[in-house]
C-alpha cells in the first residue's frame, strides 16, 4: 500500500469510526435495540400529542415516534414479548393489554403524561335542553376501571362488542338502575355517540348504547378518529362521547370546542397512560431512553 491509500484508508477509517461514534453511542443502549422507536397509536390520540411533547422535554431528539393504531401496537408488542425483544409503545390503563402480558411503565419524572386522569362524558352544547332525559342517563353514568376490564376483556377474548356490552348490563342491573334512575322509556327517539376504536372506549360506549337502547333509544355508534369525534360533537353530528380523558389528555381538544360542549363530569377514575415496556427489559424511567 503506498502513502497516498495509506492515508485515504486511515482517512476513511476514523471518519466511519466517528459516524459510528456519533449515531449509535454506546451499542448497548436501549435505543439502538429498538431503533430509537416507540410504536405509537393514532395520530389524534391525546397520547400522541403528549409522546411529542416527551421527546422534546427528555431531550430524546435521535427518536422518533411511529404511528398506527391500538392494534397495530398491541401487534408489534406481541411480536416482540413472542421473541423476547425489547420494545417500547404507548400504553393505557385501563387496558386488558396489563392482564395478557407483563408490563410496567416507564417512570415519567418530569410528569408528561400528567397525574391520574378520569374519563368524563361530554355531550354537543343545548343537547341537555333538546334531550333531558337520554342527559339524565348519560350524567348519571360511572362505572369503575374494574367494571369495564370485564367488557374490555369479553371483547378482547372474541365476543362482539354489543354481545359483550348487552351481557354485563344485565349482569350489573344493580349498577344500571342508578345510571337510568328518573328516567323516562322513549319510542322513536335517537342519539348518536361517537367513539374512538381503543379498547376502553369500545366498552364504555356500547355499554351506553345498550343502556339507552333498553330505554327505547334508537341508538347510532359512529366510530371515528380522536380530532372527528370531538370535531363532530362539536358540531352536532354526534350527540355526546363518554371518552373524554380529563384533564391532560384531551386538554388541547377541550380548550378547542369548550364553547360548543358540556361536559356532564366523569364516568371513571384513576386512569393512567405513559410509555410501556415488558417487565423483562431493563429500563424503568424515561430518562433511561437517553444513550
Ligand atoms: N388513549 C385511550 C386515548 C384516550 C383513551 C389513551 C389512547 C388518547 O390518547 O387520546
Amino acid at each position: 500500500m503506498n502513502r497516498i491509500m495509506m492515508s485515504l484508508f486511515i482517512f476513511v477509517a476514523l471518519t466511519l469510526a466517528g459516524c459510528q461514534s456519533q449515531s449509535s453511542g454506546n451499542a448497548d443502549a436501549f435505543g439502538n435495540k429498538v431503533d430509537h422507536k416507540i410504536i405509537g397509536i393514532d395520530p389524534g390520540a391525546g397520547e400522541m400529542k403528549l409522546t411529542d411533547k416527551v421527546i422534546k422535554d427528555y431531550e430524546l431528539s435521535n427518536w422518533t415516534v411511529q404511528s398506527g393504531s391500538e392494534s397495530t401496537m398491541i401487534a408489534a408488542l406481541d411480536k416482540a414479548i413472542k421473541k423476547k425483544e425489547p420494545i417500547v409503545v404507548t400504553g393505557w390503563t385501563p387496558h386488558w393489554m396489563f392482564q395478557k402480558y407483563d408490563l410496567k411503565y416507564l417512570k415519567d419524572p418530569k410528569g408528561i403524561y400528567g397525574k391520574e386522569e378520569k374519563i368524563h362524558t361530554v355531550v354537543h352544547k343545548g343537547f341537555e335542553k333538546k334531550d333531558p332525559n337520554a342527559t339524565k342517563v348519560l350524567d348519571q353514568f360511572s362505572w369503575t376501571a374494574d367494571d369495564m376490564g370485564k367488557v374490555m376483556l369479553s371483547i378482547q377474548n372474541g365476543t362482539d362488542a354489543k354481545k359483550a356490552a348487552a351481557q354485563w348490563v344485565k349482569d350489573n342491573a344493580d349498577k344500571v338502575s342508578a345510571w337510568t334512575k328518573g328516567a323516562n322509556k322513549v319510542s322513536g327517539k335517537s342519539i348518536k355517540l361517537g367513539y374512538v376504536a381503543w379498547a376502553s372506549e369500545i366498552a364504555s360506549t356500547n355499554v351506553v348504547a345498550a343502556v339507552l337502547e333498553d330505554l327505547g333509544y334508537n341508538v347510532t355508534l359512529e366510530q371515528l378518529g380522536a380530532g372527528q369525534m370531538w370535531a363532530g360533537l362539536a358540531k352536532g353530528s354526534d350527540d355526546a362521547i363518554v371518552a373524554a380523558w380529563l384533564p391532560t389528555t384531551h386538554a388541547d381538544y377541550m380548550k378547542q370546542f369548550k364553547s360548543k360542549v358540556t361536559d356532564l363530569g366523569p364516568n371513571l377514575e384513576g386512569t393512567k397512560l405513559g410509555l410501556v415496556v415488558p417487565s423483562y427489559v431493563k429500563i424503568d424511567s424515561i430518562n433511561d431512553l437517553k444513550d
